[in-house]
């Protein structure tokens, strides 16, 4: 595996051309995030050892309990992104508002904002379930050498010029998209490289897995409890099978290399939906396209809904397109 195998970094070097308009600025954020991806999963990996586990004592802007190794992996990769002075603003789901990257430094020419969920589905840590980074990456909107706003992040999905995840799992895994497939990079812990393991990672068009939360069936809207019904019945190749992990990274990565969908729409706890749009739904959804999967909200396009809040919620439909696609479709009958 390991002569053969091509690396991140020769995979990020021989696809450098793909990058249109960029002198390497991608390929080096790339590689930031790879870094700080090792870093935070060398402390994910032995967090019930040392007392970084647990409640941070704190509430983000959602107002969820801050997990230690939230604020932890979200300091290390903004302060991974900040010391490579690569990007000129950075939005988290763990930061109230963007933080700006010496952007009103009139000589700063970097001209991408990147948005992240640092640690996605962190209340699992403590279970020792697996849980996930997810990165999006677009290009500013606003002239390079001028303080970043809020616009620069406000851009919709269709825009972004990178997505991917980190998954730390039974193995630590990099999957990304810079608009030409999705490729899978598998850390080999034993030397601290990634290796290309999964290339071009495509959702099949059909699967038999569904995955959602249906504790709150009773608040889904019915064209939802209709498609759960649908997934339930005895005809054809159903029933499905039921997996839900509670780590989005998770049921996304099992979906696109089993088949399946992932589905969280509006609860009574959530009207507007759980997922946050710009640093969730629309990275998934920027992969999900490029591996010949859908997302929706139920019934428009992820990546084509206007922005209006940094932290905004949608109700999120994603994986095998004619399951989304049979999923909209009761959306539409209800
Ligand atoms: P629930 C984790 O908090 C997360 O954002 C996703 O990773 C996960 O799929 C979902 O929320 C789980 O939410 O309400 O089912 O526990």
């Amino acid at each position: 595996m390991l002569g053969k195998a091509k690396t991140l970094g020769e995979f990020i070097i021989e696809n450098q051309s793909a990058f249109k308009y960029t002198s390497g600025e991608l390929s080096r954020l790339i590689n930031s995030i790879r870094l700080a991806a090792k870093v935070v999963n060398h402390d994910v990996n032995k967090a019930g050892l040392v007392d970084i586990i647990g409640a941070h004592g704190d509430k983000n802007i959602q107002g969820e309990d801050q997990q230690k190794l939230d604020v932890y992996a979200n300091d290390i990769f903004i302060q991974t992104l900040k010391n490579r002075n690569i990007v000129c603003g950075i939005a988290s789901e763990e930061e109230d508002d963007f933080i700006s990257i010496n952007s009103q430094d009139e000589n700063n020419q970097n001209k991408y904002v990147v948005l992240i969920d640092p640690l996605d589905g962190s209340s699992n840590i403590d279970v020792n379930v697996s849980v996930g980074t997810i990165f999006s990456i677009y290009r500013r909107v606003t002239p390079v050498g001028t303080p970043v706003t809020i616009e620069d992040f406000l851009q919709k999905g269709e825009a972004q010029v990178a997505a991917g995840y980190v998954i730390y799992g039974t193995s630590t895994m990099i999957v990304y998209t810079t608009g030409h497939g999705v490729n899978g990079f598998t850390l080999n812990p034993a030397i601290g490289t990634f290796y290309l393991s999964h290339p071009d990672m495509q959702f099949s068009e059909d699967g038999q897995i569904y995955s959602v939360n249906e504790g709150n069936y009773v608040h889904f809207p019915q064209g939802i409890k209709n498609y759960i019904k649908y997934c339930q019945m005895e005809e054809g190749n159903r029933p499905y099978t039921s997996r839900y992990i509670g780590s989005l990274v998770s049921d996304f990565h099992r979906n696109m290399i089993k088949g399946g969908i992932y589905i969280y729409p509006q609860t009574a706890k959530d009207p507007n939906g759980k997922l946050r749009l710009l640093y969730e739904c629309n990275p998934m959804a920027f992969i999900a396209e490029q591996a010949n999967g859908k997302a929706s909200d139920g019934f428009n396009r992820i990546m084509d809904i206007e922005p209006t809040e940094l932290h905004q919620r949608v109700p999120f439909i994603c994986g095998s397109k004619n399951m989304v696609e049979k999923a909209e479709e009761f959306m539409r009958q209800q």
